[in-house]
């Protein structure tokens, strides 16, 4: 048994009368649209036109609905179009008090879509909500659950999914391969019928795995015919497919370094081989070095994804994207943004950000993370030079800013196979809103929130207010209990999951905070790792300095005594202890908006909830405490408002 989110109106026949057009060619899209309007519990007796349009200005994607009283029309291009229009049109009908509908949307970025990190024996790496709902015991399930999956990343927009891990090993080298195709088939056609390309995650050195050719070397001419067979195969089985992701050079997955070749030969390899059946590679950015030396000051991850790929620019093949995560270290609560974005004019560019919980509590907390998102896409690269100049990350990452021929955003995804899809019931919030967003990026965190909400549990006014209120204000209650001043990465290393200040400041990940105990930080300008010259001007010269760079970021940037004054008139120590008492603090309120609940919402909902807030209550507390007495010891500096301090 599962929840079904928002889309939980299924009923008997309506009543519901569907004509138009799109009747005439009637396929699968279609056919899901009807059956979505005819059995949805909120639809009575109304008469919904369906017209496939000339208008060609709504793309592939794009939908017209209007309407009021009993008749809508939703009117699109292309059948895709049509069946994103519908769901609208029903989130919208219930969401709209006098049932007028009037919209033209199309979506603002090419790529919306969900990557899996799904292993075949179900297990999911980062996964916070139960196992695979893809994958059990090596092999792939399609049952009702998937097609309720599709439906739901149609009701959002999404137009993509990569169903699984980007590590790709053991059984799931055989996706590529006869024993799975079919089903992989079946897959892709259960997900094209909602408007949604099926992804694979590749292993970079499957001709080597395969045992014909021991090679994977980009540049070797039985590497290149083994990949054009291979995706000869791959598409007449499953001719839907959109494409590879690919994770080469990272965490020891194997790339191209192994043969002295730069990631554009290895991507353009892959890209070439499957470019006539029109797939595409999105080859990921995270390559960098997890072994690194202490000693070596020079080297920071933090300039990896810069260094391997900047000087590339121009050189990848137009079927390749490249995809970037948000943040230069890896899904912190608070990072700069990668300086990638706005300095790759000629390369495709796609952002990664993970909606799963993996550095922002796991989906035991909750952490609505849209609003951080919508930071991240409004950060100004100035990539046109000092003045703004449609050059956002949301514009280069929508395409605006360098006319990218691919361009989207992606998210690592936080479902399972749990009764409610996330763990936490809040999570769902991130499922939604990333969908909403990438569709969107225009939309604010709070009327994503809002449609949640109301879409979910209804509209009691309590209910929403106060939902809404706890979704707001989790993601700065989490930074303000985690790591301060964007340091990041005070976690226990492997699981990543609760406070661990040293836990990874004497290993091999290059994620160093460097507290003593004067100071804390590490120089990133160019006096230091010189990380802070990879962005464009005014950033290079504000991040220069302590006192221009913004302080969510100054100890990511900086190495800082104690005492140094924010702006606030108080020290960066006295900071770190009030920030991490209000977080426990703000925990406490959100737990008490969560109980005014009672009998307002579902009650298993309202309990799971509760669970999950009363562990969050006294683990933040336990963050709080690890923290503060970790920098009390190394500082022996008391807390100025005698607050206890172990
Ligand atoms: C899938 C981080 C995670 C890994 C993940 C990796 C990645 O390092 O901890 O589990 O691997 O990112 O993004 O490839």
């Amino acid at each position: 048994m599962y929840t079904k989110l928002w889309l939980d109106y299924y009923t008997e026949e309506n009543g519901i009368s569907v004509s138009g057009n799109a009747l005439e060619q009637s396929g699968s899209i279609v056919d899901n649209a009807i059956l979505e309007l005819r059995h949805c519990k909120y639809l009575k007796d109304l008469n919904v036109i369906l017209n496939l349009s000339e208008d060609s200005d709504l793309g592939d994607e794009g939908y017209r609905i209007t309407g009021a009283g009993k008749d809508y029309t939703i009117e699109a291009h292309k059948e895709q179009g049509l069946i994103y229009g519908v769901f609208r049109f029903i989130a919208l009908y219930r969401l709209s008090a006098d049932k007028t509908v009037d919209v033209r949307e199309i979506p603002a970025s090419r790529l919306r879509m969900l990557n899996h990190w799904d292993n075949m024996d179900g297990s999911i790496e980062r996964g916070y909500s139960g196992n695979s709902f893809f994958f059990v015991n090596n092999d792939i399930v399609i049952d009702e659950r998937t097609r309720d999956y599709a439906r739901i990343l149609c009701s959002l927009g999404y137009n993509g999914v990569v169903i699984n891990n980007v590590n790709v090993k053991a059984e799931a080298c055989n996706l590529i391969n006869e024993k799975f195709l079919g089903k992989v088939n079946e897959l892709a056609k259960l997900f094209a019928s909602y408007g949604v390309k099926l992804f694979l995650s590749l292993n970079y050195a499957a001709p080597v795995e395969d045992r014909t050719v021991n090679s994977a070397d980009p540049l070797d001419p039985k590497v290149i015919s083994w990949w054009e067979k291979k995706f000869d195969e791959v598409y007449a089985k499953v001719p839907e497919l959109g494409g590879f992701l690919v994770k080469a050079d990272s965490e020891g997955r194997p790339g191209p370094f192994t043969y002295g070749r730069n990631q554009a030969e290895g991507a353009n390899m892959l890209a070439g081989a499957i470019s006539k059946h029109g797939g595409i590679i999105i080859w990921r950015c995270f390559v960098y070095n997890c072994q690194q030396d202490w000693r070596d000051l020079k080297t920071d991850r933090a300039r990896s994804a810069y260094d391997y790929f900047h000087n590339l620019d121009g050189e990848f093949a137009d079927n390749v994207i490249l995809q970037i995560k948000n943040g230069p270290m890896d899904f912190q609560v608070r990072e700069p943004v990668t300086p990638l974005f706005g300095k790759m004019p000629k390369t495709n560019q796609m952002i990664e950000f993970q909606i799963a919980q993996e550095y922002t509590g796991q989906q035991r907390h909750v952490c609505y993370l849209i609003p951080w998102f919508k930071e991240v896409l409004s950060f100004e690269t100035y990539a046109k030079g000092e003045k703004p100049d449609g050059s956002t990350v949301k514009d280069v990452v929508t395409g605006q800013t360098f006319g990218y021929k691919y361009s989207g955003m992606c998210a690592v995804t936080n479902t399972g196979n749990d009764e409610n899809w996330t763990g936490h019931d809040l999570a769902a919030a991130n499922l939604y809103g990333f969908g909403r967003l990438s569709f969107n990026p225009e939309l604010t965190a709070e009327e994503i929130a809002e449609e949640w909400i109301k879409l979910t549990f209804g509209d009691d006014d309590l209910v929403l207010s106060n939902i809404r209120k706890i979704l707001m204000m989790s993601w700065p209650a989490y930074e303000k209990y985690n790591a301060p001043l964007g340091i990041g990465w005070m976690v226990n290393p492997n699981y990543h999951y609760g406070p661990n200040p040293d836990g990874y400041e004497y290993d091999r990940w290059g994620t160093y905070h460097k507290a003593t105990a004067k100071t804390i930080g590490l120089e990133r300008n160019s006096d230091g790792t010189g990380y802070s010259t990879l962005y464009n001007e005014p950033w290079a010269s504000l991040y220069e300095k302590p006192e221009t760079t913004p302080e969510e970021l100054l100890l990511f940037f900086h190495k800082m005594p104690y005492d140094y004054k924010l702006k606030t008139g108080e020290t960066i120590i006295q900071h770190i202890y009030d920030t991490h008492f209000e977080g426990a603090e703000d925990v406490e309120v959100m737990a008490s908006l969560w109980r005014e609940l009672e009998g307002r919402i579902d009650t298993s909902a309202l309990e799971r909830v509760n669970a999950r807030f009363e562990h969050q209550l006294s683990h933040s507390k336990e963050w709080r405490d690890v923290i503060n007495s970790y920098f009390y010891r190394k500082t022996l500096i008391e807390d100025e408002k005698g607050r206890e301090l172990y």
